[in-house]
Order: C-alpha cells, then structure tokens, then sequence
C-alpha cells in the first residue's frame, strides 16, 4: 500500500508539473516545487577542463510556442551587420544573428560590434526561465537561426572580455535537434600537442545547455554542417556583459573612429 502511495503522488506531481509547463492554471503554487521546473534533471558533462550541465527546460508543447513566437518577434541584422571580420577579411555568416539585452550594451566578436535591441516579451519570459533554473543572472543574449543543416558555426570560443569570467554561458535550443562539437584547445589541427578525445552533443528541442567557467578557456565549440537537417532552429545565448569593459571599449573605438 505505502509503495502505491508513493507512485500515486509521484505521478501526481509530475501530472502538476506537466500541466504548469503546458500552461493550465493552477490553484496554488507551491514554492518548494520550483527546483523541478525542468522536466528532465541536469546532466552533468565534465572532461578536462570542461565543465557543462544539461538539461530540458521546456516541454515539446512550449517550446514550439516560443520558437513561434521568436520567429515572430526577433529582428535578425542584414547588410553590413550581417557579415564578420576574420583575418581583415570581411565574410557572410552561415547564419542569421542578432542581439537583445539591457540599454546600451555592446558585445564585439569576429571584429564586429553589435549593439543590444531592447528585450521582448518572449526573450525576456526565457532568461526569466534560465534564470529560475540555474541562479543565474543575464543582461545580453546572442541569437543564432539556422534555416536548416546546411547553416552552421565554426570552431571557437566565447571568450571576449567583456564576458564575465564568473558566469556560465547558457545556451538554450529550439526547433531541430542539432549536433554540437566540443574540441580541446592542445588538441585541434594536424599539428595538435595532445590526444584528447572530442566532446559530441545533440542539443534538443527545448534544451538548456550550461558552459560553466572554465570551458571556455580550454574547449572550442562548433555547430557543424548536417545535411540531413531540412527544419530551422534557434539558438540563444545568455551571457553577462561587464557594463565597464563595454564601456571602455566604447571610449576605445570613438577615439580612433571620431565620426
Ligand atoms: O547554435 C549553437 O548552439 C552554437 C552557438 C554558439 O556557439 C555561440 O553562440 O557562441
């Protein structure tokens, strides 16, 4: 009987949680439930000098709605903004990007700097999440949208300084599932000084993917082209900009650009 018990309110409280993330009202929210807030518990990914937590954040059903929605809401850069610098030489991306975050924040990479838009409503309701899940708090998001398998990101680091070296970069994935590729920094190209073995995600539908300090240091991520995949998906990455770096880089460039 004591057995049944404890599967009956389990299952009862699971059923509560679905029905939370599928948005049916519910009469009283009870604080202490907060920590199952995503449906599948945290993962953790470690090597290294890699340390990542993963985990669902969102239901199939939710997270449809808010790819939706982003696909109504988010302004994508186009023209010059579109493009990066690598080397002096100026490319189109494989890929579509813009950014949101507080007034006034700047975040520079591949020798581009890009200005935030103001929050919508969607954006913010997902940081808020990301928030709830992890402790964490962000001023600044990064969006990726790739059209499908073709669109993809090359090898490299989030490690501007700008970023604040204490907070995790959190990235959250909607739309198709896509593989993502961690690599250690002694151990890429022919030439690499050391035999360490790749790190291989698929980061799914709704999925909140944790890069905690140090990773960035050491391992490279890419997003590598997939052929087989014929939908789109969106990418976010929330970070937290150092508000006096964005504004001693700002000093930088307006004296050497007077105009
Ligand atoms: O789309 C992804 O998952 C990769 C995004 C990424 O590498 C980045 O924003 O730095």
């Amino acid at each position: 009987l004591l057995f049944f018990k404890i599967v009956t309110s389990f299952a009862h409280l699971l059923y509560t949680k679905m029905e939370e993330h599928e948005g049916v009202e519910e009469e009283e929210k009870d604080p202490s439930f907060e920590e199952f807030s995503h449906p599948i518990p945290w993962q953790k990914i470690e090597a290294e000098g890699l340390d990542c937590d993963y985990a669902l954040l969102f239901l199939k059903g939710e997270a449809d709605n808010l790819f939706r929605q982003l696909e109504e809401e988010v302004v994508y850069s186009t023209g010059e903004e579109a493009k990066v610098q690598v080397f002096g030489k100026v490319y189109n991306i494989p890929r579509k990007q813009a950014t949101y975050g507080n007034a006034g924040l700047t975040y520079t990479y591949s020798g581009v700097r890009r200005l935030a838009s103001p929050w919508t409503p969607t954006l913010e309701y997902i940081r808020n999440a990301v928030t709830g899940a992890t402790g964490q708090k962000f001023n600044f998001v990064l969006i990726n949208r790739y059209k499908d398998g073709q669109d993809h990101m090359g090898e490299h680091r989030d490690d501007e300084k700008e970023l604040d070296p204490s907070c995790p970069i959190a990235s959250v994935s909607l739309g198709a599932a896509r593989d993502f590729v961690f690599r250690h920094r002694d151990a890429r190209g022919k030439r690499s000084s050391r035999q360490i073995d790749p790190v291989k995600l698929e980061l799914a539908h709704g999925s909140l993917l944790l890069m905690n300090p140090p990773t960035n240091t050491f391992w490279y991520h890419s997003l590598p082209v997939r052929k087989k995949v014929l939908s789109p998906r969106i990418n976010l990455t929330f970070r937290r900009i150092l508000e006096d770096v964005t504004k001693q880089s700002k000093r930088n460039i307006n004296s050497k650009n007077p105009d």
